[in-house]
């Protein structure tokens, strides 16, 4: 065999070894199933809200893997949350802290990989269904919202639009009508319908992804499903609002005067024309019209519940569930009454408190708990860790895999929480500050007082931790100024 053939043969040997290696490698890396619940707050399981609360399947997912049960995100609505996820970057850095901006339009945000083109760009299929990214642009005002269309090789119903309505029968709306109640844009309304479940939004969306999870396609493939309840309106086929009599109702904790001794400068609720002033005080004579909304809450949830399960059976039928990391979070919480405030946008902790689920074969424990404060910041950086692609330098928020191998170990890392610029949330293991642009304060020690009735910013008893809180924040010259609608 002379020399050249040799060389040659040598050389294909060394192509074939070297696609084979690349081969290899994808096949090596594992799946991710990545998602993203709306507006959930901690009414789930054993996260200690309202016990009533039926999340079967949420539930039985956390038992896979790591339940953290002191996860707060990065926002308290939609946009910030959410582009906090996405992008990797915290809005100290990015300046993107109110629900109307759009990431897309920051120079800042937009120069760096979101975490599904990141994957992408990493040889991942990419493929995502439902709200992902904020459905709406209130600047460009498209139907798309504020999708990364560069993200994903095949988007349900389209990279145009993330679907978030719903079956919506038009008697039922003129029922609606007459009872002065919301229309279907996401107003303030509750009824059962009837639907099957896959004839709402969140079933169509479901569908879709069961389909691609059961196709047996080489990965490593990164699957995003957004699923839209329990965000308004409470839509829900008939029998999870019979999940959930309203006489056997019960109320969230209330204190009356809870809010007198905090400041009165600042109302975080945004959202005062959606109706919620018209619903009685907790401590009313006649909370009925309460238990009613929190019956469509409830019911809402284990919707997305069941919506949860028929995503993790069709992994576990796909046979690929012990190479697929699975991460479960909702963008923000709910208030249904509890200081006087419903919906999100406050800096309390119902409007931060959410369900955080890692099951990471290989890495975390059968039912794993960890009560340590973290923060959906650092979703991204543990995504990427696990699935050994690195995490890449714009990304804020480190790995949490040192807690997922080990639960027992503590988490110095605080969870913060922004709801414009000048106004946050921190969370410990043990504390809870808040600071208001105009400098009012407050402090919860959340181990004696668990639904932050008294504010302990004034007292001197609390002198000590107030200051240790406080440095812990970044230097307000550091914060980076708001972005601003042009
Ligand atoms: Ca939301
Ligand atoms: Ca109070």
């Amino acid at each position: 065999m002379n020399r050249l053939i040799i060389t040659l043969l040598l050389s294909a040997a060394t192509l074939i070894a070297s696609q084979y290696s690349d081969a290899t490698e994808a096949a090596g890396k594992p799946d991710v199933l990545f998602i993203a619940i709306d507006d959930l707050n901690d009414w789930v399981g054993a996260m200690g809200g309202l016990i009533q609360a039926k999340t079967p399947n949420i539930d039985a997912l956390a038992e896979r893997g790591m339940f953290f049960t002191n996860a707060h995100s990065v926002g308290t609505s939609c946009t910030p949350s959410r582009t906090a996820v996405l992008t990797g970057m915290s809005p100290f850095n990015s300046g993107l802290y109110s629900h109307e901006i759009d990431w897309r339009e920051s120079d800042v945000l937009s120069s760096a990989p979101t975490l599904p083109r990141y994957f992408k760009d990493n040889g991942y299929q990419t493929l995502g269904a439902g709200k992902i990214f904020h459905a709406h642009s209130y600047h460009l005002k498209g139907a798309q919202g504020q999708q990364d269309t560069s993200a994903w090789d095949a988007y349900f119903p389209s990279l145009k639009r993330q679907l978030t309505d719903e079956i919506y029968p038009v008697d039922q709306q003129t029922e609606n009508e007459a009872r002065g109640r919301g229309a279907a844009t996401g107003g303030f309304d509750y009824m059962p319908i009837i639907a099957t479940d896959a004839a709402m939004g969140d079933g169509q969306v479901v569908s879709w992804i069961t389909d691609r999870l059961t196709e047996s396609k080489e990965g490593p493939r990164f699957i995003a499903a957004g699923i839209y309840r329990p965000h308004l309106p409470w839509y829900t086929p008939a029998q999870y609002f019979d999940l959930y009599p309203v006489e056997k109702i019960e109320l969230p904790p209330y204190l009356d005067g809870d809010r007198d001794d905090v400041g009165t400068t600042r109302d975080m609720n945004l959202e005062p024309d959606l109706g919620y002033d018209a619903m009685p005080k907790l401590s009313d004579a006649d909370t009925t019209a309460v238990k009613e909304a929190i019956q469509g809450y409830l019911a809402s949830i284990s919707f997305a519940d069941a919506m949860v399960g028929e995503l993790v059976n069709a992994l576990d039928a796909s046979g690929r569930a012990d190479r697929t990391i699975i991460v479960l979070w909702s963008d923000h919480g709910f208030h249904l009454g509890e200081k006087d405030t419903w919906g999100k946008f406050t800096l309390w902790e119902r409007s931060s408190h959410v369900p955080l689920i890692i099951v990471a074969p290989g890495v975390t424990q059968t039912g794993a708990r960890t009560d340590e404060a973290v923060s959906l910041q650092n979703v991204y950086a543990t995504l990427a860790d696990l699935a050994g692609l690195g995490v890449p330098v714009h990304v804020d928020g480190t790995s949490l895999r040192p807690l997922l191998e080990d639960p027992s170990s503590s988490w110095d890392e605080v969870a913060f929480t922004t709801a414009e610029f000048g106004s946050y949330a921190m969370q410990d293991d043990h504390f809870r500050y808040i600071r208001y642009l105009e400098g009012e304060e407050e402090l919860y020690d959340h181990r004696s007082d668990p639904n932050e009735w008294k504010n302990l910013a004034s007292d001197p008893a609390f002198a000590e931790t107030l200051e240790a809180m406080r440095a812990k924040v970044p230097p307000f010259g550091q914060q980076a100024p708001p972005q601003v609608l042009e």
